[in-house]
């Protein structure tokens, strides 16, 4: 008998703290339920979700179509490991190389798992096809990146949280300013060992800051004439967010290394992929990488349906559309508002940065005041309240939010 039963809020926030790692700082909210743009909390209360588990359910919470791909594929074969074939990973990878223009991908589970199979990637590239020199490979990445939690990945991390007492890193990364040609440029010469160059075309962690136009596609062209890979993690800016199905699609660029994970599933199941051509694909040999779930058929199935879905309810149009709509009615708060200096984001990927200290509380109790309100939202570093809600939501419910939004700012201006 399952050991799973209906919980009130004080029950089920104690069994966490009691016998779960303390790995996060959740606002005092238990979900129990999710539909589209909504979810309730275990007592029933409604609220809209403007986070979207950090934009892993940008089809909308339990969207139907990916659910019974689920559904069907569970109750039929749900894990075969990759020491046998099934009937439906070889369909999803062509479906996902010819949906994202690529010859191949490399099926993984987490977005995490994605950027450090990119990362072994470019390296065996670089010594198998650049012909840099065996273990002297170097990855450029930005400052205030994020990537993932691995060990590999917060070595390249300068956030002392995730990365304090979890060494000795991993070498072999360079790290230069977001959004800032000259220095992507100098790093480029400053040595013969440049492997790729591992960018977010927004970072979202940071604070969702936007590159100036023109930023990705002169690094990549950089990127080409220096034979160095640009490898564009779009785990959370990918599936349509941003406004186009890609962020790097903003400025017609295709990377030469993509890696997806979160809305790939809808938000339903671990699904991440790294997508590249022949030229580098062909790197990796049976036995060189893996996982025991990459590639099962439920991530198959339902990403698959995940996909359509995006296509199907054009979810890129109407990311930018309601994405132009939402910050056009916060600049028409902001411009009368004590508290909030700026909104900034692009489709419906956006935060705004409330006037106060990086360590003030404020932001969060904006947070805890939006969700007695209705919406549930969480600050990411400090004084930055992301907002980034499904991209199946309508005009009139994005209005609704930006009321209780503003309603709700307005209690705190001085
Ligand atoms: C947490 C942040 C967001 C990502 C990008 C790779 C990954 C992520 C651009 C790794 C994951 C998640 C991780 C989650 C919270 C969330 C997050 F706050 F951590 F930074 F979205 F901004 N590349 N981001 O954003 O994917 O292994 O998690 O599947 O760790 O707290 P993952």
């Amino acid at each position: 008998m399952s050991v799973l039963e209906k919980l009130n809020a004080t029950d089920a926030i104690a069994l966490e703290d009691k016998f779960g790692a303390h790995n996060y700082h959740p606002l005092p909210v238990v979900l129990a339920k999710g539909e589209g743009v909504y979810v309730w909390d275990t007592e029933g209360k409604k609220y809209y979700d403007f986070l979207s588990a950090y934009s892993a359910v940008n089809q909308g919470h339990c969207h139907p179509k990916i659910i019974n791909a689920l559904v069907q594929q569970a109750q039929t074969l749900t894990l075969t490991s990759r020491a046998f074939y099934n009937d439906k990973l070889g369909q999803y990878e062509q479906f996902v190389t010819q949906y994202f223009g690529f010859d191949k991908v490399l099926p993984m589970n987490t977005g995490a798992e994605a950027v450090e199979t990119a990362i072994k990637l470019c390296r065996k590239w670089a010594y198998e096809r650049k012909g840099i020199a065996e273990q002297e490979a170097q990855i450029i990445v930005c400052e205030n990146n994020f990537h993932g939690r691995t060990t590999t990945i917060i070595s390249f991390s300068n956030d002392e949280n995730a990365r304090k007492n979890f060494g000795p890193y991993t070498a072999g990364f360079i790290k230069i300013p977001y959004d800032d040609i000259d220095a992507l440029k100098k790093a480029l010469t400053l040595s013969k060992n440049i492997a790729g160059f591992l960018i977010e075309p927004i970072q979202g962690e940071a604070g969702v800051y936007v590159p100036q136009e023109g930023y990705l596609a002169k690094a990549k062209q950089l990127c080409e004439e220096h034979n160095v890979l640009f490898i564009a993690d779009e785990v959370q800016t990918g599936i349509a967010r941003t406004g186009k199905l890609l962020a790097v699609h903003h400025e017609n660029v295709q990377p030469d290394i993509l890696i997806l994970g979160k809305a790939l599933s809808g938000g339903a199941y671990p699904v991440s992929a790294v997508l590249a051509n022949d030229d580098i694909m062909t790197v990796i040999k049976p036995g060189q990488h893996g996982s025991t779930f990459g590639g099962n058929p439920i991530a198959a199935a339902v990403a698959i349906a995940a996909l359509e879905v995006v296509t199907e309810e054009n979810l890129a149009k109407n990311a930018e559309r309601l994405g132009e709509l939402f910050r056009e009615k916060m600049n028409d708060y902001i411009e009368y508002s004590s508290i909030v200096n700026l909104v900034r984001g692009k489709g419906l990927l956006n935060a705004i940065v409330i006037n106060d200290t990086e360590d003030s509380s404020t932001a969060w109790d904006i947070c805890l005041e939006l969700a007695q309100n209705g919406l549930l939202a969480k600050p990411t570093h400090g004084n930055i309240i992301r907002f980034a809600p499904p991209l199946v939501m309508n005009e009139e419910q994005l209005l609704e939010c930006v009321d209780i939004i503003t309603h709700t700012l307005k209690a705190f201006e001085k």
